[in-house]
């Protein structure tokens, strides 16, 4: 399967833990990755070159996007966080990515969304795209503004977006809700892959996940990406079970989805 369908990539939040495990896996998608973080890390090696930019900086977030064909967008605040970062970073971030992406004529964005855009509905819930954003703290709100933003873009310039709910993308699920929420890094990468390359992406949000047995997220919404998981996180699920302790049920963070989101930050 060919899936070197653009000549050069940006990949925003290259130092961050995803930016890390996708460096490699996104060289088979282009001929240059263009690699981007307000944090130094290192030299650029043979198809990479490297763009050192806070993404609050519009002038820095311009001057990256040059030559650029496709963006995939992982930089930002990952967690919750006070208001102000969030809002340099996903906020304003956002905005100047998506105008940069404008000004620059670039068609094709992977936004790194997340499970947080919807956090507040219950483990006990099976949600689709279609269901309203129930963000579960500043963070997930930064990630709906970033889905809503992309949706204009779509409607007013062609830009086509998938916002990508990313679940727990770790080299495994750490506790009881991340069997339902985990997302390998190899099956990122698919999902990315699916992403750049299916024929028309429009402005589509899925969920990403792996193939676990226990899911609260449906994605037949989303069939026209093609996206086709191939891990599971039930592999772990004795391990898991065996070092962590049976869910209080009185807890929040075993009711709803977006687990301890829901009661950390700003808000406590
Ligand atoms: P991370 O926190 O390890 O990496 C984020 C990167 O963005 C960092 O290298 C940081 O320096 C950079 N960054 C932050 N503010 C910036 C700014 N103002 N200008 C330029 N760069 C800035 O996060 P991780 O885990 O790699 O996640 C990547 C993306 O995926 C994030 O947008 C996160 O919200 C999203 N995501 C990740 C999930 C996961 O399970 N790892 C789950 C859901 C969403
Ligand atoms: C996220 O959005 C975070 O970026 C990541 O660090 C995890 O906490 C993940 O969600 C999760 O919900 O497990």
């Amino acid at each position: 399967m060919t899936i070197n369908v653009h000549n050069r990539i940006l990949l925003t939040g290259a130092a961050g833990g995803l930016g890390k495990a996708l460096r490699e896996r996104l060289k088979a998608n282009c001929n240059v990755l263009r690699l981007s973080d307000r944090l130094d890390f290192g030299p650029a090696v043979e198809r990479e070159e490297v763009a050192v930019a806070d993404l609050a900086d519009a002038d820095a977030v311009l001057s990256m996007m040059q030559g650029v064909d496709a963006i995939i967008h992982l930089g930002g605040v990952s967690v919750e966080s006070p208001f102000n970062p969030i809002l340099q970073a996903n906020i304003i971030g956002a905005y100047n990515l998506y105008e940069a992406a404008r000004k620059q004529g670039v068609k094709r964005v992977v936004f790194a969304s997340s499970n947080h855009v919807t956090g507040f509905y219950k483990q006990s819930e099976t949600i689709t795209a279609d269901q309203p954003a129930r963000p579960d703290g500043l963070y997930g709100l930064s990630k709906a503004f970033g889905e809503d933003l992309s949706r204009l873009y779509f409607d007013r310039y062609g830009i086509e977006t998938a916002c990508v709910r990313i679940g727990s993308s770790f080299p495994e699920p750490r506790d009881r809700r991340m069997l339902a929420t985990w997302l390998s890094f190899d099956d990122l990468h698919r999902l990315i892959t699916a992403c750049l390359t299916t024929p028309v992406l429009a402005h589509t949000i899925i969920f990403g996940m792996s193939n676990n047995a226990v899911t609260w997220w449906d994605n037949s919404r989303a069939r026209h990406v093609g996206y086709v998981p191939q891990d599971s996180s039930d592999v772990f699920r004795a391990a898991v079970y065996a070092k962590t302790p049976p869910p209080d049920l009185s807890d929040a963070a075993t009711q709803y989805q977006g687990g301890a989101f829901v009661r950390t930050g700003p808000f406590e």
